[in-house]
This record gives C-alpha cells, sequence and structure tokens, in this order.
C-alpha cells in the first residue's frame, strides 16, 4: 500500500487554498502546503487552514523561490513523514479536484511509475498558452527521444518518493520557475521510471491570479531546454536503444493483433 501525502505550493493563491484543500482532507493524508515566501494576506490564508484542516502540514519559506524551490521542499517534508508517494497540486483551484481519486487509485495499481496528468482545456484558456505548450511539447520530445508523453508543464502528478529523493540528494539541476515541471519529468524519464498518464481538465477563471511573467519563465523554459539537450546528448545511446526497444515492441504487438 503506498502511503500517500499532498503538496500544494502557493504563491499569490492564498485565497483558492481552502477549495483546494477541503476537497483533499476526505483522503486522509498530510496536505503539505508550501507557503513560498508570501505577504501577509497569503499567509494567514494558510495559517488558517493549518487552523481549520487537521491535516495540513505548512511549510514556511522566507523568500519566494519559485515553483520548483516550493515543491522540492515540499518533498523534503514528505521524506521526514515517511511517505511513499505525493500527488503534487497546484492551489490556484484550476485543475479538476474530482481526478485526485482517480490518480490515487492509478499510482496504487502502479506502485513505480510517475502518474502524469494532461490537461484537458475549455475555452478559457489563453491562446498564447496553448501555443506556448507546444512548443514546449515538441523540444520534450527532443530531449527524451520519444514521442508518447503528452504534456510536459502541467502540475496535476503523483509522484513515487524514492527516485525523487535521490534527485534531490544527487543535486541534479532543476529549474526554480516554470521549467521546473519539464525539468523533473524529464530527469524521471531519463531515469527509466515508468509514466502513466491520464487527463484532467484545466480552466482559467476570470478572477484567477497567474503567476507566469512572459520574459521570466520564456527564460526559464529555454535555458531548462538547453540544459536538458546537453544531457540528452549524453544519454543518447540508452535513449536511442529504448527508442529501438519500443518500436520494436509496437511491431510485435501490430503481428500479434
Ligand atoms: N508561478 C509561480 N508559482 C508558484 C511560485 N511559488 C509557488 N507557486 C505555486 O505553483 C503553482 C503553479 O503556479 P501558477 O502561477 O498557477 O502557474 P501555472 O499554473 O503554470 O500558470 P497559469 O497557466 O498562468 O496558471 C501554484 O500553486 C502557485 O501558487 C512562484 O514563485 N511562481
Ligand atoms: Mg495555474
Amino acid at each position: 500500500m503506498n502511503r500517500f501525502a499532498f503538496i500544494v505550493p502557493v504563491y499569490r493563491h492564498g485565497a483558492t487554498l481552502d477549495k483546494v484543500v477541503s476537497s483533499l482532507v476526505k483522503f486522509n493524508c498530510p496536505v503539505i502546503v508550501v507557503d513560498d515566501g508570501n505577504a501577509e494576506e497569503d499567509k494567514a490564508f494558510i495559517r488558517h487552514a493549518a487552523e481549520k484542516y487537521s491535516c495540513v502540514v505548512p511549510v514556511w519559506r522566507d523568500k519566494n523561490g519559485g515553483k520548483g524551490k516550493a515543491v522540492n521542499d515540499g518533498v523534503r517534508k514528505a521524506h521526514e513523514l515517511g511517505v511513499t508517494h505525493v500527488l503534487q497540486i497546484d492551489s490556484d483551484g484550476q485543475h479538476d479536484i474530482s481526478r485526485v481519486e482517480h490518480f490515487l487509485e492509478l499510482s496504487e495499481k502502479n506502485p513505480r511509475a510517475l502518474i502524469c496528468s494532461y490537461p484537458e482545456y475549455d475555452e478559457s484558456a489563453p491562446a498564447a498558452r496553448l501555443k506556448a505548450r507546444k512548443v514546449a511539447n515538441t523540444w520534450l520530445n527532443i530531449v527524451t527521444l520519444s514521442n508518447e508523453i503528452k504534456d510536459c508543464m502541467i502540475g496535476f502528478r503523483v509522484y513515487p518518493l524514492e527516485p525523487y529523493w535521490k534527485l534531490l540528494k544527487s543535486h541534479a539541476i532543476l529549474d526554480s520557475h516554470m521549467g521546473f515541471d519539464i525539468d523533473i519529468l524529464v530527469h524521471f524519464i531519463w531515469k527509466g521510471i515508468p509514466v502513466v498518464q491520464s487527463p484532467v481538465k484545466i480552466s482559467y477563471p476570470k478572477d484567477g491570479v497567474s503567476n507566469f511573467r512572459v520574459v521570466r519563465d520564456n527564460v526559464h523554459i529555454s535555458l531548462a531546454y538547453t540544459r536538458l539537450c546537453i544531457g540528452m546528448m549524453f544519454r543518447s545511446p540508452v535513449l536511442i536503444f529504448r527508442a529501438i526497444k519500443r518500436g520494436l515492441r509496437k511491431n510485435v504487438k501490430a503481428v500479434v493483433q
């Protein structure tokens, strides 16, 4: 049996935190809420959640460091708590929380795997964000030499803790901001961790707060992919070998059918 915790990083999303946490309480798992150096107003929402729900474990970061640093601090806390798997969910309430149960079940069935969501957008999604995502996903195919992963940037995922912890201990360079979700996914794939994918609906509420900064975050994503391209070159023999194996498996399946 997996032992789960949730990790909810928070930056300027205090107002939507209660909605997210209140839907997670029924799973009877620790909900690690990471304050990423918020202003007092948002810190107060986190304090309030910790008082209201006994499952909330707050983690306080002095300064804002970016989603990557916040999630990694959440993983350190999860390790202290002795859990085996963490489900990371954003605090802005954009992810369809009704999918949590299904993702936990997928993780129970595939304990070694990273359970990775891919977004199903409605008409509220900004067109520029969708285009940027397509570009980022193309680069994912390049640095993994595979076209099997549908999305590289979504936050809604269940990570097995052991490989995540090893990655942190190995001091692998992981982006602190918007490149983080890409970086961590690619490192898991390079390590040969199986990835199970399932969709999650994403909505952009009209009054929603986005921390996305076009220049800063695109620079972070570009730098992350530059590093990953270099990493891919060193790993290319293994990645090519895996790609050939995958191709052969597909051919065998085609013959059997
Ligand atoms: N962007 C960002 N998010 C942070 C930071 N620290 C913690 N977070 C949390 O990380 C999650 C993702 O942040 P969002 O700003 O929603 O990023 P996103 O969902 O990729 O971008 P949008 O498509 O604009 O919503 C949220 O729960 C944030 O509160 C930070 O410094 N920057
Ligand atoms: Mg968001």
